[in-house]
């Protein structure tokens, strides 16, 4: 309850930042897009996402989290639009219960209209475990979101147990490989063997695939490889507070 209440303050006094970590396209070394990434500035230190998010999602607090974190990154992208030509988005992670919110839509069209951004600039991850738990609750909100330029990515992918024959029939725009495959690739043929269906399902519905958690030059090339060439992870760069992540804006826009 201490800990609930002092995430409730920290939010009010603006000691919740969100940092960036770049998504490349690797054909160019190109940074496409960030996802944004919460962290609580706590007495000096600053207090990774698993210390304090499931207590947020416990408590109900994930929901004026989210809801800041949506506004935070609308501001971003207008300061990076206007002093980088900064024309991607800028993902953010929501829980499921974000996606049932029938005011979801309306508090994301509040967000970039204040801020003066496109629909676009701001992309939603819901993971596959969360869309496929609430699935009923959540598809009306997919189909408002695309509605009004929206892109959703399914986070973790490969992790659940989607049906793919269903997956073709919703409102979704890319798939982010999961890091457990992207670690054992060039190690275990298994995780080549997921990694290959996944870019070949993704390519036969029309999405972009992302791969999460790259962290070395093997599983760089091999993903290029089999037709993947947009990543993230720490071989490219970790999660960075906004001015670290003006060095690639400088860079490469
Ligand atoms: O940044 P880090 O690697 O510590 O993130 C750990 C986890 O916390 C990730 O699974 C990430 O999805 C989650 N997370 C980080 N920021 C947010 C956020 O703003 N909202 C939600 N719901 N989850 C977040
Ligand atoms: O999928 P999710 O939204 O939880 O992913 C965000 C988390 O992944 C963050 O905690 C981030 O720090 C972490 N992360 C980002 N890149 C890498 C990487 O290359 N390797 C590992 N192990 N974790 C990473
Ligand atoms: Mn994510
Ligand atoms: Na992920």
């Amino acid at each position: 309850l201490e800990l609930e209440s002092a995430l409730h303050k920290a939010l009010e006094r603006g000691e919740i930042v969100l940092h960036y970590q770049p998504k490349v396209d690797v054909r160019g070394a190109r940074m496409v897009g960030a996802e944004a990434l919460m962290r609580w500035k706590r007495d000096g230190k600053l207090i990774p996402p698993g210390d304090f998010i499931p207590m947020a999602e416990e408590t109900g607090l994930i929901v004026p989290l989210s809801e800041w974190a949506l506004k935070e990154a609308a501001r971003q992208a207008k300061v990076w639009q206007l002093n980088f030509g900064f024309a991607d988005s800028i993902a953010v992670n929501l829980p499921s219960r974000m996606f049932e919110r029938s005011d979801l839509v309306e508090h994301i069209h509040q967000c970039v209209s204040a801020y003066g951004v496109p629909h676009r600039a701001i992309q939603l991850e819901i993971t596959e475990n969360n869309l496929m738990k609430d699935l009923q609750n959540v598809i009306p909100s997919l189909h408002r979101l695309n509605e009004v330029g929206v892109e959703i990515s399914i986070d973790d992918f490969g992790t659940g147990y989607s049906s793919l024959a269903y997956l073709t029939t919703l409102p979704i725009s890319e798939v982010k490989i999961d890091r457990t495959f992207v670690r054992d690739l060039g190690i275990t043929p298994q995780s080549s063997a997921v990694v290959t269906a996944i870019i070949a399902l993704a390519r036969a519905m029309g999405l972009r695939v992302i791969a999460e958690g790259v962290e070395t030059m093997r599983q760089m090339d091999v993903l290029h490889r089999l037709g993947c060439s947009l990543m993230q992870g720490f071989l490219f760069s970790k999660p960075l507070p906004p001015e670290e992540v003006e060095l690639w804006l400088a860079q490469t826009v």
